[in-house]
């Protein structure tokens, strides 16, 4: 039994050395992140983590040395009067109280900054749609869509492609969002069709995009760098491939990122308006195919 258990423990633990990069960079808890809200949010999530694990190992502890110290087969009897305490009452309900006080104050701060969006640099429209993202940078003339990324599209269409690897292999897009570092960079979400939720947890935004409402988030990334997330909301068959890509870069690389980007869509909104023109020139209307003569 007890070599079965360290096998076990063996194998578990060469598995987890062996598991790709992916998931040790993505670890097991929040990313520290990219910005002011998400380091604290990060710190607030390690305290909350150590404080249910010595919680959890105070509790299970005592219960263990009750089963083992009071066991039938000792002879141990059960009590015959249960002796009342108001002492140990009035300790067992105040140590939760004092528990939830102490982490009202960082778990507000990580609920009502995040909130508050005010005085943004640069508002962005996210529209959810089954099952890729739409972002409108509002003001400028620059949208576009953004999909899962080609060389990734093939775990939709069974069978999976063998050539694959796991890593970041549903977490990359064609179009990132690109935005400036150091700058407060305001979210407007929305859904075409479905509930989605617009999730990058190294820029601390989780909201969702919801068809018929207006959501508001914000971030001010501090590092650049490119990060990933995902819809966090179950929006239909294709839910799983519908990756969410942030790009911070420097506010230079930005200015002419968008330089670029207006130039390509004013040169799209021309070409479109001459192939309209072009068409409407040498189609036949109606009336000249209904009357020949
Ligand atoms: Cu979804």
């Amino acid at each position: 039994m007890f070599n079965r258990l360290v096998a076990t423990v063996l194998a578990a633990a060469a598995f987890g050395a062996a598991r790709p990069a992916v998931s040790s960079e993505r670890g097991y808890s929040l990313p520290f992140g990219a910005t002011g809200v998400s380091g604290p949010v990060h710190g607030f999530n390690i305290i909350l983590f150590w404080a249910c694990a010595a919680i959890a190992v105070t509790v299970f502890s005592v219960i263990v040395y009750s089963i083992v110290r009071f066991r039938n087969s000792v002879g141990a009897l059960p009590g015959k009067t249960a002796p009342h305490s108001t002492r140990a009452e009035v300790v067992w309900t105040l140590i939760p109280v004092v528990i939830l006080v102490a982490t009202v104050i960082p778990a507000a701060r990580a609920l009502i900054v995040p909130d508050n969006a005010r005085g943004p640099a640069m508002s962005i429209m996210v529209t959810g749609y089954q099952w890729k993202w739409h972002y409108d940078y509002l003001g400028t003339g620059v949208s576009f869509y953004s999909t899962l990324a080609a060389p990734y599209n093939a775990p939709q269409l069974p069978p999976l492609a063998s050539s694959m690897t796991p890593k970041d292999s549903l977490l990359d897009v064609d179009n990132p969002l690109v935005i400036p570092v150091d700058t407060n960079v305001r979210l407007l979400l929305t859904g075409n069709d479905a509930r989605h939720l617009w999730s990058v947890p190294d820029v601390a935004v989780d909201k969702a995009a919801i068809p018929g409402s207006i959501n508001e988030a914000w971030f001010k990334a501090t590092r650049t760098g490119r990060y990933s997330g995902q819809c966090g909301e179950l929006c239909g068959r294709d839910h799983a491939f519908m990756p969410i890509v942030v790009e911070v870069i420097s506010k230079q690389a930005y200015a002419q990122w968008l330089a670029a980007k207006r130039a390509a869509a004013k040169a799209a909104a021309s070409g479109a308006a001459v192939a309209v023109i072009a068409t409407t020139a040498i189609t036949p209307t109606a009336a000249t195919i209904a009357t020949p003569f």
